[in-house]
């Protein structure tokens, strides 16, 4: 597939945090394997002039994901703390839009979409079509697709800057499937052009 990117396009990566790499509290096998690839995608978006987002995780310590207050998942990603951080790779440009998500303590909050002004920072640029990667493939990636699927956006998945926790063995894959056949649509690096 051959894709130009448009003034209507914008790059949004999901997460790319330490919490969620290697060595980290809750990390994605290979999760920093996303790293070169998004760097890449932002040099594109970068060149032609074009928005990037970045979402990150940003939680309480008193957060509902937490296993120690009724969640599934080990504390990670506390606001402020080092595992918040991005990867120290990810070069994200100087004027990156980053979107704080699960700051609410009773909220999970997988979408990027969800109780942020990332909508509406995209709409008021007048974006329509929404280029994604980053973690997890099964959890806020997956999330974040529907999410601007259901807004109305046009949603390409970058498949080779996404990497799944999979907790079940399959849930990368099952994520993937739903996502296209919820009108997401695939693409690598070679198919993006500017
Ligand atoms: C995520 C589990 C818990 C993610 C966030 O970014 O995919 N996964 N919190
Ligand atoms: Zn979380």
């Amino acid at each position: 597939m051959r894709l130009k990117l448009t003034d209507k396009d914008a790059l949004v990566i999901v997460d790319v945090q330490k919490d969620f790499c290697p060595g980290g509290a809750l990390p994605v096998p290979d999760g920093d394997a996303v790293v070169q690839p998004l760097n890449t995608y932002i040099e594109l978006f970068v060149r032609a002039g074009l928005p990037v987002f970045a979402t990150r995780d940003w939680h309480p310590e008193n957060h509902v994901s937490f296993k120690k207050n009724g969640g599934m998942w080990p504390v990670h990603c506390l606001q402020n703390s080092k595992g918040a951080e991005f990867h120290d790779e990810l070069s994200l440009p100087p004027d990156a839009f980053i979107i704080n998500k699960g700051d609410r303590p009773e909220l999970e909050a997988y979408s990027g979409f969800q109780g942020t002004l990332l909508d509406s920072l995209l709409r008021e640029r007048g974006v329509r079509r929404i280029f994604v990667g980053g973690l997890a493939t099964d959890y806020c990636v997956k999330h974040t697709v529907l999410g601007g699927l259901n807004l109305g956006y046009q949603v390409f998945l970058l498949l080779d800057a996404v990497r799944a926790v999979n907790v079940k063995p399959d849930d990368g894959r099952r994520a993937v499937e739903l996502m296209l056949r919820t009108g997401a649509v695939c693409v690598d690096r070679e198919d993006v052009n500017v």
